[in-house]
């Protein structure tokens, strides 16, 4: 079934966009690619591989806790269109395997040529992954130097190959071709609609292609592929913006789950039955770009949330709830299952499976119920709690966080062990770790995900799975569906935007991952006539997605920009590009030119 679906491959556009506008759209954007290409390399590309941004409708930060979210691919995309160096006349054989000369079509990302280097190794170094090859032996192994102090385009195109090279040239008899690429593509970068998962996952792709590995490649293999090739850049994540690239498709968003492993299930927004009533994705860009990879070392007297870089904002989010699932589980003497290893520390997601004390898959009422009790027990991840201090006073979110020494501490570990566990992969530098915060809005915002599925599933008459690994989690039953009339709906997004203005609150104050703008956008959307607005993606700026209702996007627009200042004056092409409408889209596939 879907984990198995092949990647699509495409010679018609309009097998991809009945919509004739939007193939014709498409259509044109394809061929100036494909003209570019063959004006710079003298020959037509074989393939174009292309991947969709995402938006997040609600449930940020936490799928790498393991808990299901819900994406939408939206229609802005990366293009890359590839085809083997030796085709080209006009450019001599590179002699080392596997060369590629990127280009990209904005001037500002500069040219580049890298070679993969190849060791030869007699047996498996890295036992996950030749599990994933199935097999015993590899005899080489593939190096790209990816600098990851550094934000670089090429970096992107690198992450994905790197992938293809470890996983399909593993044996001397076989080498890859060597390449042209050029990369195109309309997903605004640093806005937290994953410009970054779109590149990896097209990258990804393109290499299969013109290396001819793509035959028999399914979905949910890419899409783990590309989940490992992202976190090669250097930014810790989880698989929700590679597996909505993906998986998407038109018109319905995605419930992903990650545990026990990767499944979608597609979800519609609940549908108005009157003309007008229904409702829209606004995606509004906050202009403060949302930059993850940038390493920024901090003094010790210096406030972390307020400074940029993955090391200190995402990755250190990675880590206090890694360590608060740790703590969590010995405070509450849960016993967390044996595939638990020190090399893979147990996620919340986790540690609730283990607190329910239920096999998985979990239903989803299930889940929401131990969500429910385990939220009245998080209060022994408190700074006073750990340091044992008697009373608990001040307001219930309000903490102060703990030190590295009494985090360490309530881990149980020694130190040594501990660092090894939680930070030799990551540099960071803090004076606090928030274990409770971050926990209360992960926890919370797991179960903002499952109530807001369950609003668009009892408004909806269908809910497929497509990656039915866990098909026995969908026991979790709709809500007993209701009669779909525009009141019920109007009260269904109402419901919606509440859940998302939630989500916003708790992004904000308890995982502080906003920023003051995106504070003031989403309020000023609220505002502006949206049933709710919050940021989507990582946050510490990029965008926001408001719900709103579809009969007035058009005066949501103006008034959203007359009131948030960075978007006065902007018109046309330059408003459109920051404030936009979108529908959930088409997934990831390869188009093969003939
Ligand atoms: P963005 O910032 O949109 O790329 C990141 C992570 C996601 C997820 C979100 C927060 C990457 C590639 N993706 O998304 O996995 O954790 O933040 O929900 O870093
Ligand atoms: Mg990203």
């Amino acid at each position: 079934m879907a984990a198995d679906l092949p990647v699509p491959v495409y010679t018609s556009l309009s097998d991809v966009y009945p919509d004739l506008l939007l193939a014709a759209k498409h259509g044109a954007r394809f061929n100036d690619l494909a003209s570019e290409f063959e004006s710079r390399f003298g020959s037509q590309p074989a393939y174009i591989a292309r991947a969709p941004g995402r938006v997040n409708l609600i449930g940020e930060h936490i799928d790498y806790a393991l808990f299901g979210v819900f994406p939408a691919a939206i229609e802005q995309d990366i293009l890359i269109a590839c085809g083997p160096r030796s085709s080209s006349p006009t450019t001599p054989e590179p002699s080392s395997p596997g060369t590629v000369t990127a280009q990209n079509t904005f001037p500002k990302y500069t040219p580049q040529t890298f070679t993969p280097m190849l060791r030869v190794v007699s047996q498996a170094q890295d036992q996950a992954q030749d599990e994933m090859l199935d097999k015993d032996v590899r005899v080489q192994d593939w190096h790209l130097d990816i600098d990851k102090s550094q934000l670089r385009w090429e970096s992107y195109v690198k992450a994905g190959y790197y992938g293809v090279l470890n996983r399909f040239f593993t044996s001397s008899d076989e080498y890859p071709v060597p390449v042209n690429i050029l990369v195109s593509g309309n997903v605004p970068a640093g806005s937290g609609l994953s410009s970054s998962a779109a590149m990896v996952v097209a990258s990804t792709l393109a290499f299969l292609a013109v290396n001819h590995k793509l035959d028999g490649v399914k979905k949910g293999a890419l899409v783990q592929m590309a989940v490992e090739n992202e976190k090669r850049v250097g930014v810790n994540s989880g698989g929700m913006d590679q597996a909505a690239s993906i998986l998407s498709t038109p018109n319905s968003a995605l419930y992903i789950t990650f545990y026990p492993s990767l499944s979608a299930e597609l979800v519609s927004l609940p549908q108005a039955t009157k003309a007008g009533e229904g409702v829209v994705l606004v995606c509004a860009n906050s202009l403060v770009v949302s930059d993850k990879v940038v390493v920024t070392r901090l003094s010790r007297r210096t406030d972390f949330a307020h400074f940029p870089g993955a090391k200190t904002r995402y990755n250190l989010r990675v880590v206090e709830t890694l360590v608060a699932a740790r703590v969590l589980s010995r405070k509450l003497n849960l016993t967390l299952p044996p595939s638990s290893t020190s090399n893979k520390p147990p996620t919340l997601r986790e540690v609730l499976s283990a607190y329910i004390g239920r096999p998985e898959p979990i239903a989803a009422d299930a889940l929401k119920e131990g969500l429910e009790r385990i939220l009245a027990e998080i209060h022994v991840l408190k700074a006073s709690a750990l340091r044992g201090e008697i009373g608990i006073v001040g307001n219930e979110d309000e903490d102060e966080g703990v030190t590295m020494e009494e985090m360490i501490s309530a881990s149980g570990l020694g130190e040594d062990e501990f660092k090894r566990i939680y930070l030799s992969w990551v540099d960071v530098e803090a004076t606090r770790f928030q274990l409770y915060k971050r926990t209360k809005h992960i926890l919370t915002e797991a179960l903002r995900v499952l109530q807001f599925r369950e609003l668009c599933l009892a408004s909806t008459t269908h809910s497929i799975s497509i990656l039915p690994t866990t098909t026995s989690t969908s026991s979790s039953s709709p809500p007993s569906s209701s009669t779909s009339s525009s009141s019920t709906s109007t009260e269904a997004f109402k419901a919606l935007g509440a859940l998302m203005n939630a989500s916003h609150d708790s992004c904000s104050r308890l995982y502080e991952c906003s920023c003051p703008e995106l504070d003031e956008l989403t309020q000023i959307a609220r505002e502006s006539g949206a049933y709710g607005s919050r940021l989507t993606g990582a946050g510490w700026g990029g965008c926001s997605v408001s719900l709103v209702p579809e009969s007035q996007v058009d005066t949501f627009i103006a008034k959203v920009r007359s009131r948030y200042p960075k978007f006065r004056g902007l018109e046309g092409d330059a408003l459109n590009e920051v404030i936009f409408a979108t529908k959930p889209g088409v997934g990831a596939f390869v188009f093969e030119l003939t």
